[in-house]
């Protein structure tokens, strides 16, 4: 690695009081850290330049005898490994709650040495049994619809009473969820993805664990967790880390105040946690060749902490992606914690993709809301208009939903139509898209608006004797197999435009229910139409002249259908068409 020092945190009745030592050619011990506990030591390695692989015991003695020893080992790095690439905005992520999308290996539903220990696929809150299996036998269809990465939730051991499924109450660090698979079938499933060009992405929180984390009965430091003794719960007022007049109590609490009890808030300014967490997560990158990460509750955790955790990332993997949930509508909020963006408070991190909230919620009200001269689509319009603010707009996370919030089916009031138009101006916009499973088949809420669970419904076809499937078409509704079709030529489409990928943006004032923009380069340009209208409209091209001068046709890259730009061009009810110009 390009930085030489490792530190190891050992765990042992009584290590703390023994003297480590080791013999291994290039390998030195720097410094030696007792801990709060008795049971801890923390070994400061370091790792000289060309240091072969191979394993050493480290002994512990204490009165001069050997009382604890282990063997260590340093792998042997695979070819390139600093080189692996991040997600770009040639990219789209499907996102993934693995409990919820295939069951590949009925074997692992239950373990019974686990705290919840029983699968429940009538309860929206208990486990369904997907797995990393499912996932694996999934990977044709996910590449096969145009996708070209996959975020699954945290895979990660959760081994809680309840809600374990979703995977953000991590109760370690380095254990792969049994239940999920093994690390193996992790491993399996990066080298699969690789093979059929998809990055896969990581979820890591560094903001809590889960209450039964192992090391919560016998924590190394007394300020390992926040609040300790007496639990607070977090204001969640996050605009405290830009506010240049917030309160000290309330930054403090806002960053140290627990999610909930059953989730011990992490104190990253104790420098050994914050050294775990980072090594931990280059660990995973390393180990799974990753390509990118998505870090939970961003803002929650310290300031400091997330500048050294990004970057300490991007310079062992300059190519790297990071992408953090800000969870604001306020574009200011988001451009905040962007790589390269200068702030006056000083924070400069390297998280490359802000998830993009502000224009996520603009996208949904501007397709819902009647038209009037400050709302409807101009609001998609002018949400756009805020990319000043970004130090880079072009590599922003966009988004219809995620597993988080509503199904964008749901915010859209079941409107496959609209979803259309969503999902046409999430593929052809700026930025690097992410689309939650099983859009591509309706999968909606509304029965429940705001119920995680049911955001989180099963992906039909996933188990056996599921009565739709979505892999195979087989009991899809027309509407259903209208829009997965229509998304599998658009994502194939995507894949292969530059111009989309990283063009400039060209868009002008709505009028009428109807925004038009353009995404261009020096080679080719690309028209976008929405048309929110209830019924046909006829639309003028000669508005557009600016960029379309000198061309005489435009065709529609989902039916072919050619068009010259010098008559009026008929729009179907709430559409949106994409159309290469010639
Ligand atoms: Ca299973
Ligand atoms: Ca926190």
């Amino acid at each position: 690695m390009k930085n030489p020092s490792l530190q190891l945190m050992v765990h042992a009745d009584g290590i703390g009081e023994t003297i480590p030592s080791l013999n291994y050619p290039g390998v030195t011990i720097k410094k030696i850290h007792k801990a709060d506990s008795k049971n801890y030591l923390f070994i400061d390695l370091l790792v000289a330049k060309n240091t072969k692989p191979g394993r050493f015991p480290i002994q512990f003695k204490k009165d001069g005898k050997v009382v604890h020893a282990y063997v260590y080992e340093l792998l042997q790095r695979k070819p390139n490994a600093s080189q692996v690439k991040g997600f770009t905005a040639a990219d789209v992520i499907y996102l993934i709650t693995p409990d919820r999308f295939a069951n590949g290996d009925v074997s692992n539903d239950v373990i019974s040495t686990m705290r919840e220990n029983k699968i429940d696929r009538k309860n929206d809150y208990g486990r369904h049994g997907g797995d990393i299996r499912g996932i694996i036998n999934s990977l044709d269809y996910i590449a096969g619809m145009g996708f070209t990465a996959i975020w699954p939730t945290p895979l990660l051991e959760n081994d809680m009473k309840q809600s374990s499924y979703h995977g953000y109450a991590i109760t370690d660090y380095y254990k792969v969820d049994p239940r999920f698979g093994t690390l193996d079938e992790y491993k399996e499933l990066a080298d699969k993805c690789r093979q059929k060009g998809l990055k896969l992405v990581f979820d890591g929180v560094v903001n809590h664990t889960g209450s039964q984390y192992w090391w919560m009965k016998d924590l190394p430091f007394r300020n390992w967790i926040n609040y300790p003794d007496s639990l607070r719960i977090t204001n969640h007022r996050r605009t405290v880390n830009q506010d240049l007049y917030a309160a000290e109590s309330d930054k403090e609490l806002m960053v140290r105040g627990w999610f909930v009890e059953t989730m011990p808030d992490l104190n990253q300014s104790n420098t050994f946690l914050a050294e775990f967490l980072i090594q931990n997560t280059i660990w995973w990158i390393e180990t799974l060749s990753l390509g990118g990460i998505r870090q939970d509750t961003y803002p929650y955790s310290q300031k400091k902490f997330l500048e050294q955790w990004s970057c300490r990332i991007i310079n062992e993997y300059p190519q790297f992606s990071i992408t953090g949930e800000e969870w604001s509508t306020n574009p200011l909020i988001a451009a905040y914690w962007q790589k390269g963006k200068t702030n006056t408070t000083g924070y400069n991190g390297c998280l490359k993709s802000p998830m993009d909230f502000p224009l996520q919620q603009a996208l949904w009200q501007s397709l819902t809301e009647p038209e009037a001269w400050d709302k409807g689509i101009v609001k998609l319009y002018e949400a756009l208009a805020n990319d000043f603010v970004y130090a880079n707009p072009k590599d922003l996370l966009v988004f219809g939903d995620n597993h988080d919030m509503n199904r964008i089916l749901t915010f859209l009031n079941n409107d496959a139509d609209l979803l259309q138009m969503a999902m046409t101006y999430i593929l052809t916009i700026r930025g690097i898209p992410q689309v939650y499973y099983g859009t591509e088949v309706l999968i909606e809420n509304s029965a429940k608006p705001g119920d995680h669970g049911l955001i989180r419904t099963d992906f039909p076809g996933g188990w056996e004797g599921d009565k739709a499937n979505a892999f195979t078409g087989a009991g899809l509704s027309a509407d259903q197999l209208r829009i997965q079709g229509y998304l599998k030529k658009l994502l194939n489409w995507r894949k292969g435009k530059k111009v989309i990928h990283d063009g400039s943006t060209l868009h002008f004032a709505p009028s009428n229910g109807t925004y038009v923009y353009f995404r261009y380069n020096k080679q080719e340009k690309v028209m976008v139409i929405l048309n929110k209208n209830e019924k046909q409209t006829e639309l003028s091209t000669g508005r557009f002249n600016e960029i379309l001068k000198g061309h005489q046709q435009a065709v529609n890259v989902l039916t072919g259908e050619q068009l010259s730009l010098q008559e009026k061009i008929t729009l179907p009810a709430k559409s949106a068409t994409v159309w290469e110009i010639r």
